[in-house]
This record gives structure tokens, C-alpha cells and sequence, in this order.
């Protein structure tokens, strides 16, 4: 009998001591999500606009995605996209609107590995009008947030307003759980970036940070939207949509309460003496609408890029961390931001449109030891690919609603690519506010692109990306491209049906 029970004890201890070894050795997974920040502005996709070294530093010891491709290309769907493996039409959430709310309940990445003994966190920006659900801990920005002594929403939903700026506080506070979190468990956590959306506001530091850099305009700036009528009709130019005051900063009265008020007296002083040198500027060309522009292409990158220097900077960080906690060799970090931007092409800011930048999205992964350093992967990966490449690569098993596929075989040595996706779909809904782009939906393979535009009108755009890859000539109409369209059709119906999405169904079935 006490043998027995010695036995038993023996085996259990065994079996508890190997399932604990199963549990250690399931990775960490760390998501950096950021806003807006697009492919344009980071130098491991070849920018000229500026040097990136801790996102570069992801990439080149691991792998670098060529061709990410966003649903939705705005903030809240695309985190519901990030959290479901769903599209908008199933996750429930197509727009940015206030009057919607993300469904917090349904089925969501951190709630999976939870299951699997995971910890899970979101720190930072969050935006899905809703608090989070099913994450043992969060804290995160209300709304949009702000740069400068942000509010942040904590757990027992006190808004609590924090000193210092917004990139350096996420970093701090992520940093403050990794130290304090049950460290018998894998973690997964997301920090999710402000940064580098509008309007653009830098750390006090890093304000002079391009002011030596001339930046030209790229090749399609000056754009005439021939041929495209949704394209012609939005409402975000970086000569008539940028605000001079909240933008390009000029004229601010930093007493007034908001997002300059919320600035300490230092930092109003910095910023004061740094913008009044650029009114100088301003003035000299306020009356020349050509030099006027290019002023204002200046000011916008400057400002922009360098919110993206204290996000690089403040990666940097969070990997130094890593390192010296030893906990760099199981941990996979993944860089990635809710959706692409334009940096001007077709005299643009934001994003919406189908068109390639803010279509694309930057993502950049390690995982040492399983991905091998300077990977490049080139298959089409749809942002509702990472919940269910994040289940799987912390070795769970991927729930069977999920649309997204891993894309872990894509990281391969010598990856098997005959069975992955040839073509994606993307939906966008918003309009009109804010920036007047009409609801479309598409398919883009590798070489084409065919766009769906309906509501203020029904309009249909093809686009040959080898031979234009500036999105400018619009082939619907060219007899040539007959064959090439109805193919495309049948794709982009396929797809449809694939997804369910029943709205676009009803759209394409006009045959407007
Ligand atoms: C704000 C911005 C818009 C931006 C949306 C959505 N205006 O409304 O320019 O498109 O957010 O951005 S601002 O004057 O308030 O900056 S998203 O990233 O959240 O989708
Ligand atoms: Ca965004």
C-alpha cells in the first residue's frame, strides 16, 4: 500500500515536472502595435525618410513580411481585426464611430491563451470604444489619448492622469509588468503605440530631430485623380485637410485648455521656441502656394517622423529589457501597426483608401532559434492571419471560426507556398466623416488590383501594379483588359462568398 502510494506520488511528480517543462517552453509573445506608422518610414523596408534601428534590429534577427495587407485600413476595426482572426463584418466592428462598441466578450487571442496558462496584457492605446475583456491586466489610453501627461484607464476604471509623454509612459508601464508578472507563466502582451498618429506631437527632445532634412515629394504627390472619382472626392490633402494651428502648429495659444494646454511650462517653452522659429518660415511663404506646400510637406514629416524616433528609441528600450532579463531567446516580439499611411503620395495623409500604402501594413518579427535572422517572407499575409499565427505558434490549437490562417509555414527555411492565399479582400465602410472616402471593398493578387467603390456612387477601378505601381491609371475601361476582369471578378467573388460578407454580395450583384 505505501509502495503504491510512493509510486503514484513518483509518477505525478513526473508528470507535473513535465507539464511544467511543456509550459515553460511555450514561447512569450510580445505585440508592438502602432498607429499609422507605415512601411514609407522605416528604414528595414528601404525608407529614405529616416533610420529606424530597433524595429531593423526585429527584422534582422528574424524576418521581415514584404506583403502585409490590412481588411480595413482604419484603427478601431483593425484592432478588432488584430484581437479576432475575423473581418469587420463578423467581428462586428467596420468604423471608428463612437455610437459602436467592440463586443469585448466574443472570442479574442488573449482569451484563448488563456486557456493554455498564459498572462496576458494590453498596455497603451486601445481605441475600441469599449474596456478590455479576458486580459489579466490593462491599462489604456481613453479615446485617441493624449501625447502630453496622457489619461490612462485602469483596471478598476479610474481615469488617472500620468506625467511625462505618452511613447515613454506605454514603454514604463509595460516594463513595470513584465517585472511584476507571475514569472512561472508565458506571457503574452501587446503594447499599443499612440504614436505616430495625428497629430503628430514629438517628445520635447526629439523636436529638432529632421530639421536639417529637406524631404522630397513623392513621384504621385501632385496627383489629378484622373479616371478615379472616390480618389478625387476625399477629404485629405496635405495642402486643403491639414490644420495649420493642430497640425503644422502654428499660431497655438498654449494657454487654452486641450492638447497643448496639457503640456508642462518647460515643455510649452520648447515647443514655443521651436514652432516660433518655424513661423518665421511660415511667413516668409504664407502668400506662394507652391512654396506654401512644400513648407507644409516638411513640417508634416518632421513632426511625424519624429513621434516615430521616440517609438524606435523606446523599442529599443523594451528589447534592452529583454536582454537583460534573459528573457530574450523565448520571447517572440512582433512590430506591426494597425494599418499603413501615406507620406504625401497622391498629396495625401491618412490612410482608407485600397490603394498600397495604407493597404499595406509594417511587420517585422524575431522568434530566435525558429526563425531564422534576415528572413524575408513574400506571401500574401492578411492582418486576420496573426491571431491564429499567434495561437499556433505558442502551440495552441487555432480555433476553426477563425478566418485568418497561421502563417507560421511561411517562416520555413524552405517554405511550401503552393497552398497559400493568391489573393486577399479588403472592405472599408466610413464615410463621409472624417476625411470623405467612400466605401469600397476589392480583391488584390500579386500583380493586380481591382477595386469596388459604392455609396455616393458605384464606381470600379483595376490598377496593373507592375507597370503602375503609383496607382494612377485606372484600366476599367481599357478593352484590353476584358478577360483580365471578368478573372478578377470571379476572384473577388470567391471571396465574398469565402468571408460572408453579405453586404459587399448585395453590392457586387447590382452589377453597377
Ligand atoms: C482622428 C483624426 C483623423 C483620423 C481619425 C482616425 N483627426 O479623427 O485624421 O483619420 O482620427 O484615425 S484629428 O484631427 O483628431 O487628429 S485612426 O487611426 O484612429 O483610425
Ligand atoms: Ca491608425
Amino acid at each position: 500500500m505505501r509502495k503504491t502510494s510512493s509510486v503514484v506520488y513518483v509518477l505525478t511528480f513526473c508528470f507535473l515536472a513535465l507539464l511544467s517543462t511543456a509550459q515553460e517552453k511555450r514561447p512569450n509573445i510580445l505585440v508592438i502595435f502602432s498607429d499609422d506608422h507605415t512601411e514609407q518610414a522605416i528604414s528595414a523596408y528601404g525608407s529614405k525618410l529616416m533610420q529606424t534601428p530597433n524595429i531593423d534590429r526585429i527584422a534582422k534577427e528574424g524576418a521581415l513580411f514584404k506583403n502585409v495587407f490590412v481588411t480595413n485600413s482604419i484603427c478601431a476595426p483593425s484592432r478588432a481585426v488584430l484581437l479576432t482572426g475575423k473581418y469587420s463584418h463578423i467581428n462586428g466592428l467596420r468604423d471608428n464611430s463612437p455610437r459602436r462598441a467592440f463586443d469585448s466578450n466574443q472570442q479574442q487571442i488573449q482569451r484563448v491563451l488563456s486557456q493554455y496558462n498564459y498572462q496576458t496584457a494590453w498596455i497603451g492605446k486601445w481605441h475600441l470604444n469599449t474596456l478590455p475583456g479576458g486580459f489579466d491586466f490593462w491599462r489604456v489610453l481613453p479615446d485617441q489619448g493624449n501625447y502630453f501627461q496622457p489619461d490612462f484607464v485602469h483596471m478598476n476604471k479610474d481615469t488617472v492622469r500620468h506625467k511625462g509623454y505618452v511613447t515613454n509612459l506605454i514603454s514604463d508601464f509595460a516594463l513595470e509588468w513584465l517585472e511584476g508578472r507571475d514569472k512561472q507563466k508565458p506571457f503574452f502582451m501587446v503594447v499599443g503605440e499612440k504614436a505616430t498618429h495625428r497629430n503628430w506631437m514629438p517628445d520635447p527632445q526629439d523636436l529638432a530631430e529632421f530639421e536639417n532634412k529637406e524631404f522630397a515629394f513623392p513621384a504621385n504627390f501632385n496627383d489629378d485623380y484622373k479616371g478615379r472619382r472616390a480618389a478625387a472626392d476625399q477629404d485629405m490633402t496635405i495642402d486643403k485637410t491639414m490644420v495649420l494651428r493642430d497640425d503644422l502648429k502654428m499660431g497655438v495659444d498654449y494657454t487654452r485648455p486641450g492638447m497643448f494646454g496639457r503640456m508642462t511650462a518647460e515643455e510649452k517653452a520648447v515647443y514655443k521656441k521651436y514652432y516660433d522659429k518655424a513661423e518665421l518660415e511660415y511667413n516668409k511663404v504664407k502668400d506662394d502656394s507652391v512654396a506654401l506646400l512644400k513648407w507644409k510637406y516638411q513640417r508634416y514629416l518632421r513632426d511625424y517622423l519624429a513621434t516615430a524616433r521616440s517609438m524606435d528609441r523606446n523599442i529599443g528600450r523594451i528589447l534592452s529589457y529583454l536582454d537583460s532579463a534573459g528573457l530574450s531567446e523565448n520571447t517572440i516580439v512582433i512590430y506591426t501597426s494597425d494599418q499603413g499611411f501615406y507620406m504625401g503620395e497622391h498629396g495625401w495623409f491618412d490612410k482608407r483608401f485600397m490603394y498600397e500604402e495604407s493597404l499595406r501594413t509594417p511587420f517585422v518579427m524575431k522568434y530566435p532559434g525558429k526563425v531564422k535572422p534576415g528572413t524575408i517572407v513574400d506571401g500574401i499575409v492578411v492582418n486576420i492571419d496573426f491571431a491564429p499565427s499567434i495561437i499556433d505558434m505558442a502551440g495552441a490549437k487555432v480555433p476553426e471560426d477563425i478566418q485568418g490562417k497561421s502563417f507560421a509555414p511561411l517562416l520555413a527555411e524552405k517554405p511550401n507556398t503552393k497552398d497559400w492565399r493568391k489573393a486577399m479582400f479588403y472592405h472599408y465602410y466610413e464615410f463621409p466623416q472624417p476625411h470623405h472616402v467612400a466605401p469600397h471593398f476589392g480583391v488584390r493578387t500579386e500583380r493586380y488590383k481591382l477595386i469596388r467603390f459604392y455609396g455616393p456612387y458605384d464606381t470600379w477601378e483595376l490598377f496593373d501594379l507592375k507597370n503602375d505601381r503609383l496607382e494612377l491609371h485606372n484600366l476599367i475601361d481599357d478593352p484590353k483588359m476584358k478577360a483580365l476582369i471578368v478573372n478578377l471578378k470571379a476572384q473577388l467573388k470567391t471571396l465574398i462568398l469565402q468571408y460572408k460578407d453579405e453586404e459587399a454580395l448585395r453590392v457586387f450583384n447590382d452589377n453597377k
